[in-house]
């Protein structure tokens, strides 16, 4: 019998391309070029399934030329790079990557803040450039990790990662803001406590950013939030792009009206706001949360159980929306 025909839009690991091979005639991108929308709508032609990285964008018009389409297996987590009801009305079945990187990703979350609160980057860069000649008592002194206020908008699967390493390993006052309150269970196991978006933003010493991106969470911190942040704060963003408003990010942190900031996700990226580059208070990273070879083969993986289990059992793994099943 002939195999199902996918595309794999991006380079991935070697043997899970392999792995498709077993169930599928693949066309792969091992060339990694990004693929614009048009060329997506026509690598597509005459593929039943696809296996996606947050850079292609499935919707209407990729849809409506491709009516043969079955599946597209995100490898991401977050899937705003689809457009979930066009891609259910057009039966396609939609699926991500959640839980194997929770963990990985609560890690780099903190590490983030710590080099941020700590100026790590900052002083690195110094260091680098030969500037330094001697040592004095308040050489990038930073903003204190343990023992402070962190304040965590987003209580998902890796907020709560972020949330237990806050309050276990750091001794941290951990409070949170997300669409619905938690459990007692849950909060009681993050140490977490409730509160107003605008009590967060007032109190924290550390503000992470953890809430997927949609049209409601545009800009959730823009310079009215920013405004309401302490002076001596810090805002960390591990989200999305689109998060945070990172033209207003860039004019508060070059006026100091917050300490610092971490960001691993930006507006337009890989295109990083210009005035952003000219800050030195804010420890740029390019979207890596992710990024450990363990995590990213289970990433690569669930993406291709995703594609094997639904042409082979007529079901995903880890589905975002319901269609009538291939088989
Ligand atoms: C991905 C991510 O590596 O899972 C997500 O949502 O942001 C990252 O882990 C990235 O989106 C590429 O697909």
């Amino acid at each position: 019998m002939k195999k199902p025909a996918i595309l794999v839009a991006r380079a991935i690991f070697p043997e899970t391309l392999a792995y498709l091979s077993k169930h599928f005639e693949v066309e792969s991108n091992q060339a990694d070029e990004v693929l614009s929308p048009s060329e997506l709508s026509m690598r597509l032609q005459g593929k039943v399934g696809a296996l996606t990285t947050g850079s292609e964008r499935i919707d209407g018009a990729v849809l409506k030329v491709n009516p043969q389409l079955k599946i597209v297996a995100n490898m991401a987590v977050g899937f705003n790079n689809f457009d979930v009801p066009a891609m259910t009305a057009s039966g396609v079945l939609a699926s991500n990557t959640p839980d194997v990187l929770t963990e990985t990703t609560a890690d780099f979350g903190f590490a983030l803040l710590m080099a941020t609160a700590r100026r790590v980057t900052e002083s690195e860069h110094y260091l680098r450039a030969g500037h330094w000649q001697k040592w004095s008592y308040d050489m990038f002194a930073g903003a204190e990790v343990h023992g402070s206020t962190l304040g965590i908008i987003g209580m998902g699967r890796i907020g709560q990662g972020i949330a237990r390493r806050g309050a276990l390993g750091f001794g941290m006052k951990v409070i949170y803001h997300n669409r619905t309150q938690l459990s007692p269970q849950l909060e009681a196991e993050c140490k977490a406590t409730y509160v107003s978006k605008e009590t967060l933003l007032k109190t924290a010493d550390h503000v992470m950013l953890v809430v997927p991106y949609s049209a409601a969470s545009h800009h959730t911190i823009g310079a009215a939030e920013l405004a309401l942040m302490k002076p001596t704060a810090t805002l960390v963003n591990i989200a999305r792009g689109g998060i945070v408003d990172d033209a207003a990010l860039a004019k508060a942190l070059a006026a100091r009206q917050i300490a610092a900031a971490g960001l691993d996700v930006f507006e337009g990226e890989p295109t990083v706001h210009p005035d952003l580059l000219k800050v030195p208070n804010v420890v740029l990273t390019p979207h890596i949360a992710s990024a450990t070879t363990k995590t990213r083969l289970a990433m690569a993986q669930l993406a291709a159980d995703n594609l094997v289990s639904y042409f082979t059992k007529g079901h995903a793994l880890t589905p975002l929306n319901q269609v009538a099943s291939a088989s």
